[in-house]
């Protein structure tokens, strides 16, 4: 079971660099600086996929994979303003990343808005998940990179952008990797805060998400997080128009040690000794990583 899990996030982590080379930007940066060793010593704190609230997709569609490798739902949040909902998963053991998942309330937007996503998504009849053998990762991992409906055109992604940037994301990217996110706190001294490592990435030439502040902060002050701007991409709409998009980007996360673990010395902290979760105020920021009032700034 878990050789198909890895197997599922090599295939994720594999596509998403090839469209992020930030990703390889920031790997390379962190070597030099002698952050890291190599890639595989950087700990994924979590990975996103964005989806479309419709009858056969949306989060209970997606997440039937993930739940069949072992990982359990856990909270639920909300983001009335851009019409959103979102759970996340925890993995079946801590060496893998954490999964969000988030959905569009389609039915919230306008009559017209609606229109245009269900005239692409209407092309799924059935759960396609339901098809597919999960314990064959090939299989996942080609589900997962193929499109589900025909391409879209410029002027529905166009149209659909002026309500909801997330729609016109998800219709264009599908369940292409949203972002993986790199755990800051384990890091070595000089780099393992959010501030220190935001210092790092913007002295390397790398673009933050400014949306209610660099560092986004959860009340209770254990979650911090920072992303950059997401990457333009060459997107081909049909008839073979060829516009610049958002595509994905990079995340990073520090979680504080619990008040009740504060005593632990720190070599025997480890994630449970952490704080858990997301935080509604963190993402509605976060999501704005691929929204133009980011990447044209
Ligand atoms: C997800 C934004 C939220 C987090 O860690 O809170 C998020 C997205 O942009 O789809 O990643
Ligand atoms: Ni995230």
């Amino acid at each position: 079971m878990s050789i198909v899990l890895e197997n599922v996030l090599n295939g994720l982590m594999t596509r998403y660099k090839e469209r992020v080379p930030d990703v390889s930007g920031i790997i390379n940066a962190m070597i030099k600086e002698n952050i890291i060793q190599q890639a595989g010593d950087i700990e994924n704190d979590h990975i996103a996929f964005r989806t479309m609230g419709v009858p056969h997709l949306g989060v209970q569609s997606l997440e039937k994979i993930f739940l069949h490798y072992g990982y359990e739902k856990r909270d639920y949040y909300h983001f009335p303003e851009k019409k959103l909902d979102a759970y996340w998963y925890a993995p079946p053991a801590p060496q893998y990343p954490r999964i969000f998942i988030s959905e569009l309330r389609v039915k919230d937007l306008s009559p017209e808005i609606q229109q245009i996503i269900t005239s692409y998504t209407n092309e799924v009849t059935g759960d396609p998940v339901d098809a597919l053998n999960l314990d064959d990762a090939g299989a996942v991992d080609q589900f997962l990179h193929s499109g589900l409906w025909r391409l879209p055109t410029w002027h529905d992604f166009e149209t659909l952008g002026k309500q909801s940037e997330y729609a016109a994301w998800v219709i264009y990217n599908r369940y292409y990797l949203n972002h993986f996110t790199i755990s800051v706190h384990n890091l070595k001294d000089g780099y393992n805060t959010i501030a220190r490592f935001n210092e790092f990435l913007e002295r390397n030439g790398f673009k933050l998400n400014n949306a209610g502040g660099k560092i986004k902060t959860s009340p209770d002050g254990g979650l911090l997080q920072s992303s950059t701007v997401a990457e333009m991409i060459d997107a081909t709409f049909a008839g073979g128009e060829v516009h610049s998009i958002s595509g994905s980007y990079i995340e990073f996360a520090e979680r504080r040690v619990l008040a009740q673990f504060a005593h632990l010395p720190k070599d025997q902290i480890q994630r449970i000794h952490r704080r858990e979760g997301f935080e509604a105020g963190n993402a509605d920021k976060i999501f704005e990583s691929t929204y133009s009032s980011q990447t044209k700034r």
